[in-house]
């Protein structure tokens, strides 16, 4: 097999990417972040794979060491689509939420964590390849809802044309990532039970699409979203494709004293939480 996997049959699994590492934190916070992500897993008794592309050889469940190396010498944002690419030209990749998806679902990874999606950006046809993986892959993601950054309108109606099937953990409101509010409703779940029964009927039927499960920030740690969208309008757009979003997290990080790098770091840390107990309890 071209995926080295590193995972022990038979136990739950999460599957995160490494892009949210590579291109969306500091690199002091990135690894700070995988120590933590880990030491929940072990408590908690799930195995977490992070997964990614090595010098062409995709692994799952990297090290700390694999990751720290990644950093170093840098790696590409991917989606889908460029996974064989980076393979045979044996480079270093950092998985998005779409890559991580379409990887999983070939190891047999059900469960996948991470902290914001992709989804339609403003001003141009510029459509994440998050939502066509979602699309086409049957998972359970955790996240806590799309990237702030995105049109927000856009991406809600894109993720009903594409017959995404999402719910919100203990809310009725669609999250934006920094923000629990967005004005918009969403099919509201109790309990990781509820989660589970939704998934074991698309499983049933073969509903071949990606559940999310949208897990809001921790209200102490909330950037409103109106504040975020008064930021985004100062900001001069020094990027374009794929270096959008490292760029305008790194702007907004600035811009509030580091508090949406707070705010993304709770969230990640309560995502992995739930993604774990989501999959001890999915019947195997
Ligand atoms: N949200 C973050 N940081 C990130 C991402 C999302 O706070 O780095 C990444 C995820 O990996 C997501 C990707 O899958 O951005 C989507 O990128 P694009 O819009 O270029 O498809
Ligand atoms: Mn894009």
């Amino acid at each position: 097999m071209i995926i080295e996997s590193r995972i022990e049959k038979g136990n739950p699994v999460v599957g995160m990417e490494t892009t949210v590492f590579v291109h969306g934190l500091p690199r002091k916070e990135a690894i700070e972040l995988f120590r933590r992500a880990k030491e929940i897993s072990r408590e908690k008794g799930f195995q977490l794979a992070v997964i990614g592309i090595l010098k062409g050889k995709i692994v799952a469940g990297m090290s700390e060491e694999e990751l720290e190396t990644m950093m170093r010498e840098g790696a590409d944002k991917i989606g889908t689509r460029e996974i064989p690419i980076a393979v045979a030209k044996g480079k270093n990749a950092a998985t998005t939420v779409s890559a991580t998806i379409f990887l999983s679902r070939r190891i047999g990874i059900e469960v996948v964590v991470t902290g914001g999606t992709g989804g339609v950006h403003p001003g141009r046809v510029d459509v994440s390849q998050d939502l066509t993986e979602m699309a086409s892959s049957r998972t359970i993601l955790v996240s806590s809802g799309i990237k702030s950054i995105l049109d927000v309108e856009a991406t809600f109606e894109m993720l009903e044309t594409l017959e995404i099937p999402l719910v919100g953990f203990k809310t009725d409101e669609f999250p934006l990532f920094f923000s629990r509010k967005s004005g918009r409703r969403v099919p509201r779940v109790e309990s990781v039970e509820e989660v589970l029964k939704i998934y074991e009927t698309m499983r049933e039927m073969g509903f071949e699409k990606t559940l999310m499960v949208l897990n809001p920030v921790p209200e102490e740690y909330e950037v409103p979203h109106d504040e975020i969208e008064r930021l985004l309008e100062k900001i001069e757009l020094e990027a374009e494709g794929k270096e959008v979003t490292p760029f305008l997290l790194k702007k907004l990080a600035e811009m509030t004293n580091g508090r949406t790098l707070k705010a993304n770091l709770a969230l990640l840390e309560e995502n992995v939480k739930l993604a774990g107990e989501i999959a001890m309890k999915l019947k195997r």
